[in-house]
């Protein structure tokens, strides 16, 4: 793995369909590890930005927007600004977040259907399209329903099988319905744009196999895709909404959505750049390139995307692919229709965003298994750990140092064996969390924080400055309690910054340097502000509130 200083990163978040809100599925696999691994990036000096927008072309966008009677440029242009807003309420900071639908972004993705058309890796074909006589119009995508060609699971939609994760032509659908009216579909002919995939076997076998970063759990199924062999991918649409493919014969075709919306993490970050006046194609290439995703667009990550760059030539491929897994609500999977479902907006309305983070971060690991969002488990973490352990240490030091030594940090003395040993702590605890961020687990980071949490109580108990009036211990706790409102910054942002203020310390966490949580930063009759409680306790009726909620 890296080691990060002053390196240039570019971290993607997957784009959200602008066509559903956010919610915490979204959150857990893909937004919050992203923002906890670019806030400490930032903290730890390098140059990162993370980069996200909303996925605006497409099908199930026209689908949703022909529903309620809008253009489709309006139906997203809401969606942007509600996925802007709520993602900000939980703290999910970009640099940048962009529409796929944006100029920039069109004008790269048409730069990029030019060059592999004239590299050679595209080609037409006439191809049977699915036709509803009744709506006199081609059916791509979701406008089609039927049963999954690879694994025959029914319900599917004609692009991509939610229960394999395989993709085909929807033709390919058995037992198709036209998604509108019902009606059974008939075939006429279309003339089509392919991207040659199956050239790029060997190169994406190889890029796979000699990137140490990528989990291998994930390339290994991946290489077996290969090896059954990869076919061409049909790259066009017979839809108004999308971006025009860039030649007069297309005749107003438009491209496949997945053919544009990844191109927005290079042309979202040229625009970015070009706005803050760097070169922006340098800066990429230079650069670690992350792009986090959900489990379920694997293929389409690991497969167009690295072989589009390849085949245009001159943009650097991802260096990690951070991929997760599906989150599950009580041990049932998520489902909007079902009720067995959190939006992050509603989930905001009851509960502080950083505890949404702090328990999340708790339960995600670096892998692609299901994390399972429990309400019991939820208050338990919450009330154990961030306030009984955490919080209450914080709360306690800040609130001697006022009462016995009105506010003013006091001169430490001797240091005795068990004050060196904090000194120690305090010292090696920066390097320990920041070495698992780095390495994306941010589970095992926010574990080292909550044990370093629970040494500084048991230092504060034997300790007993409020019997013994010790300075040194206040002096040393108080150092304890700087070093945890930075590291504690990338995971629960909005307590840390409160705390800062109380620290009375300049600026703002976001500021300071991940380096500095080991260094002897407080001059003695520094002046603190008063305590305040920064994390309350999750009560028994709010947690049955919200079990009311779910199915019976
Ligand atoms: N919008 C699918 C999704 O939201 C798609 C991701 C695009 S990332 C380039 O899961
Ligand atoms: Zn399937």
């Amino acid at each position: 793995m890296f080691h990060f200083k002053e390196e240039k990163i570019v971290v993607t978040s997957a784009l959200p369909y602008a066509n559903g809100e956010i919610h915490l599925g979204h959150v857990v696999s893909t937004y919050l590890p992203a923002d906890i691994f670019t806030r400490f990036l930032k903290l730890n000096g390098n140059k990162a930005f993370h980069i996200c927008g909303t996925d605006d072309f497409g099908v199930p966008v026209l689908i949703k927007a022909e529903k309620e009677g809008k253009k489709p440029a309006e139906l997203v242009k809401e969606f942007w600004e509600k996925d802007k807003k709520d993602l900000k309420s939980a703290g999910i900071d970009f640099d940048v977040f962009s529409q796929t639908s944006s100029e920039e972004n069109i004008e790269l993705v048409q730069y990029f259907f030019q060059e592999l058309n004239k590299k050679g890796f595209i080609f037409t074909q006439q191809v049977e399209q699915y036709y509803c006589q009744n709506d006199k119009k081609f059916l791509p995508d979701r406008y089609v329903i039927g049963n999954c060609p690879f694994c025959g699971k029914e319900n599917q939609y004609g692009d991509v099988c939610e229960n394999c994760g395989r993709t085909y032509a929807a033709t390919d659908l058995k037992d198709p319905k036209c998604a509108i009216d019902g009606s059974v579909p008939i075939r006429k002919k279309s003339l089509h744009y392919f991207f040659k995939l199956s050239k790029f076997d060997k190169k994406l076998k190889d890029w796979m196999e000699n990137n140490k970063n990528l989990q291998p759990e994930v390339t290994n199924y991946l290489l077996q895709w290969i090896k059954e062999g990869l076919r061409d991918w049909d790259i066009t649409r017979d839809i108004s909404w999308g971006v025009k493919i860039p030649l007069k014969e297309a005749d107003g075709k438009v491209l496949y959505g997945w053919f544009d919306n990844h191109l927005g993490y290079i042309s979202f970050t040229l625009k970015l750049l070009k706005d803050k006046k760097i070169d922006g194609k340098k800066f990429w290439n230079d650069a670690k390139i992350y792009h986090f995703i959900g489990k379920d667009i694997v293929y389409h990550h690991y497969l167009f995307l690295p072989a589009m760059r390849m085949g245009e030539g001159s943009f650097k491929l991802p260096d990690v692919l951070p991929v997760r897994g599906h989150l599950l609500l009580q041990g049932h999977k998520f489902s909007k229709s079902r009720g067995v479902y959190i939006g992050l907006r509603e989930f905001l309305e009851s509960f502080p965003a950083d505890y949404l983070r702090y328990y999340l971060a708790s339960i995600t690991p670096y892998d692609q298994s299901e994390i399972n969002f429990n309400w019991d488990e939820f208050q338990a973490k919450i009330n154990n750990e961030l306030v009984a352990t955490l919080g209450n240490f914080i709360h306690r030091a800040i609130s001697f140092i006022n009462s016995t030594f009105e506010g003013e940090v006091p001169k430490p003395k001797e240091y005795d064996d068990l004050d060196n040993e904090f000194i120690k702590k305090i010292g090696g605890i920066g390097k320990e969390v920041g070495d698992e961020i780095e390495k994306n687990e941010i589970q095992r980071g926010l574990k080292k924080i909550l044990e370093f949490g629970a040494f500084c109580n048991q230092y504060f108990q034997k300790k007993e400055p409020w019997k013994t009036k010790d300075p040194t211990s206040l002096y040393l706790s108080i150092k304890a309690v700087r070093a945890l409102a930075i590291l504690l910054y990338p995971y629960v942002p909005f307590a840390s910054e409160k705390l800062w203020k109380q620290l009375n310390f300049k600026g703002e966490v976001s500021d300071q340097k991940w380096d500095s949580i080991s260094e002897i930063k407080i001059r003695p009759k520094h002046k603190i502000q008063k305590a305040e409680i920064l994390f309350r306790k999750v009560e028994d009726e709010e947690i049955k509130i919200q079990k009311d909620k779910l199915p019976k």
